[in-house]
């Protein structure tokens, strides 16, 4: 694939639709849920999504796309070339607070992340990622994850929801042992700007216990190109295809954290 054509193409699509919902951020939103009164969706999480998808299919009808409202294809391999996309990554926030949500899209090739883009569109801030050239904020290099910074010094993100006992993920306990640990935590409620500010250095990890293919396809390839380490919970390779826990840190404490805080409940 010409990487840097598809980049390009990516790039202006991604700043094309965060200038289309900042337009019409104060216009009446219509709301339905999903699984559950708090899974919320809007006409512009659908009608974001239909864009990638109409760009992609008229630009590269070989290639395919998943995405989280359903307006692309049946994915059930990485082969070939995947837009994986997020076209509003934090809705809530969309929804309640009109910031703090993100478009994340990553272009794997037979499975292996080539592109990572996320876009925080409230405040124009653009994060990209071509595999083995960098990560970059605005156009500008960011210097990669270098700090070794100990664990009773790092503010990771986390959920509350992984400290409550009765959640059916991990054991709470050992999560609460981690946030004891650190010095202090955040939430923020988008995985993808999560992703973001670990490459950027403003958190030393993110730990979360269930996400799906678009809220970390982007993610993962913007803070591996600075450094960082991104497995599941246990410390193992993610899947581009299911649900997966997630473990996003700095590379000198990522072991630390996955292998003595997070122990995973069996399905
Ligand atoms: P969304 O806004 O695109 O749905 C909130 O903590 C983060 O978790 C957001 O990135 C949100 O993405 C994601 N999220 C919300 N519901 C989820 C679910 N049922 N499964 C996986 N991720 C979810
Ligand atoms: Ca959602
Ligand atoms: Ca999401
Ligand atoms: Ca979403």
């Amino acid at each position: 694939m010409d990487k840097q054509q598809i980049f390009q193409k990516a790039k202006s699509w991604v700043l094309e639709a965060g200038k289309h919902i900042r337009e019409n951020i104060g216009e009446p939103l219509h709301i339905e849920t999903k699984s559950n009164p708090d899974d919320l969706v809007t006409q512009m999480d659908q009608d974001t999504e239909q864009f990638f998808a109409d760009k992609i299919r008229t630009e590269y009808p070989e290639h395919r796309l998943f995405g989280e409202e359903g307006m692309g294809d049946d994915i059930f391999d990485l082969n070939g070339v995947v837009w994986i996309v997020d076209p509003i990554d934090g809705t809530m926030n969309f929804v309640h607070q009109q910031q703090n949500f993100a478009i994340s899209v990553g272009v794997f090739e037979d499975g292996v992340g080539e592109i990572g883009i996320i876009y925080d569109v409230m405040n124009d801030n653009l994060y990209t990622a071509v595999r083995d050239e960098g990560a970059h904020l605005n156009g500008k290099l960011l210097p990669g994850l270098s700090v070794e910074r100990p664990l009773k010094r790092s503010i990771f993100s986390l959920n509350t929801t992984w400290l409550l006992d009765e959640n059916k993920r991990v054991d709470a306990k050992g999560i609460r042992e981690l946030v004891k640990r650190l010095r202090s935590t955040r939430s923020y409620g988008s995985a993808a700007l999560e992703f973001a500010y670990v490459a950027e250095g403003l958190l030393d990890g993110y730990v979360t216990m269930s996400l799906m293919p678009w809220d970390i396809a982007a993610g993962k390839v913007i803070v591996e190109e600075v450094g960082g380490v991104v497995t599941t919970g246990d410390g193992k390779p993610l899947s581009m295809l299911d649900r997966t826990s997630v473990c996003a840190t700095r590379a000198n404490i990522h072991e630390e954290v996955s292998t003595t805080y997070i122990s995973l409940k069996e399905e």
